[in-house]
C-alpha cells in the first residue's frame, strides 16, 4: 500500500485511460518494462556531473559504466563518430546545439511550424528565435519541402545553422540536398531526427549521421526509450558539443535516464525492433489510405513514415480543436496541428496529427487500422454523446487484446 495516495490513486487512473483507450498522438509510444525498471531505479539517487572519468562527485564508477554503455550502444546502432547522451530531452538537446554552434544574433533556419517543424528550430517565440536571429522555410502546394526556396533563402540569408528534421511531417528528408545547401553557404547542418530515430535505426528512413553535422533525437518517441535525448556529432564537434550540454546548459545527468536510454538502443538493435518498425509504417499507410478513402484531406496525399497530417477543417468544417476534443471522448487520443500555410491559430488549428509508434506497440495491425478508421470517421461525423459513448466502450472492449507493458 503507497503511502501517497492521491498521487498513487491518479497513476492508476492514468493507467487505465492508456490502457483502455487508443493513443495515436506520433510521438508517443510505450516503453519495455525493462526500461520502465531503469527509470524507476535508484540511480536516480544519483549526482554526476561531468562525463565519465571526469565527474565532480565520487562514487560514479558504475554511473560512469552505464553512460559509457549507452554511448557505445547509440555509436554503434547510428554509426556516430561522437555521442552525448545527457540532454535531459529534445528542446535542451537543440539549445544545447544552437549555443555550442552560434553565437547570439547568429542566423539560423529551419522548417516553419506551420509547415511541420518544431518550436526549436527558430520558431519565434522560442528561445531559439529570440536569442538567435531566425528564419523559416516552409513546404510547397503539395506538401514536400520545397528544396529551391530552401537554397534561395540560404543563399539570400546566409545562415550559420540550417535545421533539416520535423515534428510533423510525412515524407522522407532528402539529407544529402541539405547537405548541398549547407555547404553552398558555409553553414552547419543540424537534423533533427526525433520523430523518425526508430525508423532509422531499423533502417527503414534514411540515416543523416555521416552527412549532417550534428544529428539530434529524443529518445521516446520511435525509438520507444525513455522521456531523455541524444546528441550525435562528428567528432572534431564533440568537445563543442558536450561543453555547450554540460557546463553550458544543464547540471547532473539523470542516471536513471541514460540507464532506460541505454536498454532501449539494445532493444532497438533486434530483428523483433525491426519488425515492429516496418509495421509502424505499414499501420500509418494503412490508416492514412482508409481516412484518405472516406473522404478526409490528408497533406501531401499519404505518409512515408509514421505519421501523417489531415486537414480536418478543410474536410469537415470541424477545428482541429474540436476534432481533438470529440476524438478524445470517443477514446481516441490524438493532437491538433497546424497544416501547412494554416489560416487558423496555432490554439485552434486546421489540422489533426496522427501517428502509428504506440498502437503498434501493443501489436496492431493493417486490419486494426482500418476498424481504427471507421471510429474515427463515425465519431466526427455524428458527435453526439450517444454514438461517442458506444464507440468509447468498443474500443474499450476492443483494447483488451493488446497490452501494454508494466499495465495490468
Ligand atoms: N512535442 C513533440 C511532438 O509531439 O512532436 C515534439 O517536441
Amino acid at each position: 500500500m503507497k503511502k501517497d495516495k492521491k498521487i498513487f490513486d491518479l497513476i492508476d487512473e492514468e493507467k487505465k485511460r492508456q490502457k483502455e483507450g487508443l493513443e495515436l498522438i506520433a510521438s508517443e509510444n510505450y516503453v519495455s518494462e525493462d526500461v520502465l525498471s531503469c527509470m524507476g531505479s535508484i540511480l536516480t539517487n544519483k549526482y554526476s556531473e561531468g562525463y565519465s572519468g571526469k565527474r565532480y562527485y565520487k562514487g560514479n564508477k558504475h554511473i560512469d559504466d552505464i553512460e559509457v554503455e549507452a554511448i557505445e550502444r547509440a555509436k554503434k546502432l547510428f554509426g556516430a563518430e561522437h555521442v552525448n547522451v545527457q540532454p535531459y530531452s529534445g528542446s535542451p538537446a537543440n539549445l544545447a546545439v544552437h549555443f555550442a554552434l552560434l553565437e547570439p544574433g547568429d542566423k539560423t533556419m529551419g522548417m516553419a511550424l506551420d509547415a511541420g517543424g518544431h518550436l526549436t528550430h527558430g520558431f519565434k517565440v522560442s528561445i531559439s528565435g529570440k536569442y538567435y536571429n531566425s528564419l523559416s522555410y516552409g513546404v510547397d502546394e503539395n506538401g514536400y519541402i520545397d528544396y529551391d526556396q530552401v537554397q534561395k533563402l540560404a543563399l539570400e540569408h546566409r545562415p550559420k545553422l540550417i535545421w533539416a528534421g520535423f515534428s510533423a511531417y510525412s515524407r522522407i528528408i532528402d539529407w544529402g540536398r541539405f547537405r548541398d545547401i549547407a555547404d553552398s553557404v558555409d553553414a552547419y547542418l543540424v537534423a533533427d531526427i526525433a520523430h523518425v530515430a526508430g525508423l532509422i535505426a531499423a533502417g527503414l528512413y534514411p540515416s543523416p549521421v555521416g552527412i549532417a553535422d550534428v544529428v539530434t533525437t529524443t529518445t521516446h518517441k520511435t525509438l520507444r526509450g525513455p522521456r531523455g535525448a541524444i546528441i550525435m556529432c562528428k567528432a572534431e564537434l564533440g568537445e563543442k558539443i558536450d561543453k555547450a550540454v554540460f557546463p553550458g546548459l544543464q547540471g547532473g545527468p539523470h542516471n536513471h535516464i541514460t540507464a532506460g536510454i541505454a536498454v532501449a538502443l539494445m532493444e532497438a538493435s533486434t530483428d523483433e525492433f525491426k519488425e515492429y518498425a516496418k509495421q509502424v509504417i505499414l499501420n500509418a499507410q494503412t490508416l492514412s489510405n482508409e481516412l484518405s478513402d472516406r473522404g478526409y484531406k490528408i497533406i501531401s496525399g499519404g505518409t512515408d513514415n509514421h505519421l501523417f497530417l489531415l486537414d480536418v477543417f478543410g474536410t469537415t468544417g470541424i477545428s482541429g480543436e474540436e476534432a481533438s476534443t470529440i476524438l478524445e471522448s470517443a477514446g481516441i487520443t490524438v493532437n491538433k496541428n497546424a497544416i501547412p500555410n494554416d489560416t487558423r491559430k496555432p490554439w485552434d488549428p486546421s489540422g489533426l496529427r496522427f501517428g502509428t509508434p504506440a498502437l503498434t506497440t501493443r501489436g496492431m495491425k493493417e486490419s486494426d487500422m482500418v476498424k481504427i478508421a471507421q471510429w474515427i470517421d463515425s465519431a466526427l461525423k455524428n458527435s453526439k454523446e450517444d454514438n461517442l459513448k458506444k464507440i468509447r466502450e468498443d474500443i474499450k472492449e476492443f483494447t483488451k487484446n493488446y497490452p501494454i507493458p508494466g499495465i495490468n
